[in-house]
């Protein structure tokens, strides 16, 4: 359903881009309303959204955020269900028989620097770069008969991830209304063969190829495209983003296609802080393609157990600081469709620092 909202919106932005320079003619009224909502809390969206604002000719930001997810239920579409659920379920790869191994939790830990400079005030060019760290606990079962719990391992990868580079085109700004249309293009620069030790149904530590979720990266090319719309009214101000990654190419298997739409509300706590409240859609593809090599009796060696629809709640605070400012936001979902059998999240955080000069 996302999906063609994406492209309509994409379509009304590319032939409204002619009609920015309507509004050099106000380009004063401009400048005041601008002046006004640098000095706001609430001039950077939510911490945990890309490209909410651009920025006006010959300005420049870098920032720097950190962001936590933690996982630690399994489901099946929108139920909860249990390792004894999970290990009835037919193992793909074949031997053995019914899947035998199961994610107990998961953590992930992003770091992105991002970087962004407008050579004009209708275009303000974005970078970001990101790292990784993945860690996985799992319990083994015995392969058949009684179904014993055999033991526990943990599975760990890091590393470079994404490199994205992208061009925010102004539509609109007037009246504390803003518009504008993202276009970009995203390299998975990560590993994606990683190996690790995990126990076998068979009870033996063996080296195999890390499952999917696990890996630092698909080497893939992806195309970025958002549209977003913010409105500031006093002290509150709201905002939407439509937003996609579709895959361009790949090398053996890639992370689907993802479609997301963000609505948020901020409003000013006084003048160096301001509180947010988000929705996150998502509607994930699963993973398209596969490796060979990757196939243990676990679920997520199944590319068909990933993505699915997944609406998230976060909560947020923006503060200003003499230099720059801070952004924090917790969310955790409210709803989970998950193509599964798949770890869920749990709760997230993101955290980060805006310094623009
Ligand atoms: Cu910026």
């Amino acid at each position: 359903m996302i999906k063609p909202l994406v492209f309509i919106f994409l379509l009304v932005s590319s032939f409204n881009i002619s009609s920015a320079s309507m509004q050099d003619m106000d380009h004063n009224m401009h400048h005041k309303m601008h002046h006004e909502s640098m000095h706001s809390a609430k001039m950077h969206g939510p911490i945990g959204l890309m490209g909410d604002h651009f920025h006006k000719k010959g300005e420049s930001m870098v920032s720097i955020r950190y962001m936590k997810m933690s996982m630690n239920q399994n489901y099946l579409g929108s139920s909860k269900i249990s390792d004894l659920d999970i290990i009835q379920l037919p193992n793909p790869s074949g031997m053995p028989k019914n899947l035998s191994v199961v994610p107990q939790e998961m953590e992930m830990d992003m770091v992105m620097l991002g970087s962004m400079y407008a050579p004009s005030d209708s275009i303000t060019l974005m970078g970001m770069t990101m790292f990784n760290l993945k860690e996985m606990d799992l319990k083994t079962y015995q392969p058949m008969m009684n179904r014993n719990v055999l033991g526990q391992f943990s599975t760990r990868s890091s590393g470079l991830s994404t490199i994205n580079i992208s061009a925010l085109f102004k539509i609109y700004d007037s009246n504390g209304s803003k518009l504008h249309a993202q276009l970009g293009i995203q390299k998975d620069m990560g590993k994606n063969d990683l190996q690790g030790q995990a126990l076998t149904p068979m009870g033996t530590y063996n080296s195999i190829f890390l499952p999917y979720g696990m890996q630092i990266g698909d080497k893939s090319n992806a195309a970025l495209s958002a549209i977003t719309y913010t409105k500031t009214f006093g002290l509150w101000k709201i905002g939407g983003q439509l937003k996609s990654k579709l895959n361009i190419e790949s090398d053996l298997w890639n992370f689907g296609d993802s479609y997301e739409v963000n609505l948020w509300t901020q409003r000013d706590i006084n003048n160096k802080s301001a509180w947010s409240l988000r929705l996150k859609f998502q509607d994930i593809q699963s993973v398209d393609g596969f490796n060979q090599n990757i196939n243990a009796p676990v679920q997520t060696a199944n590319p068909l157990n990933y993505g699915g629809q997944i609406i998230d709640l976060g909560v947020g605070i923006n503060i200003m600081l003499s230099r720059g400012s801070i952004g924090l936001e917790a969310y955790r979902p409210i709803s989970n469709d998950l193509n599964g059998p798949q770890m869920g999240m749990n709760w997230g955080m993101q955290a980060g620092y805006h310094l623009s000069f």
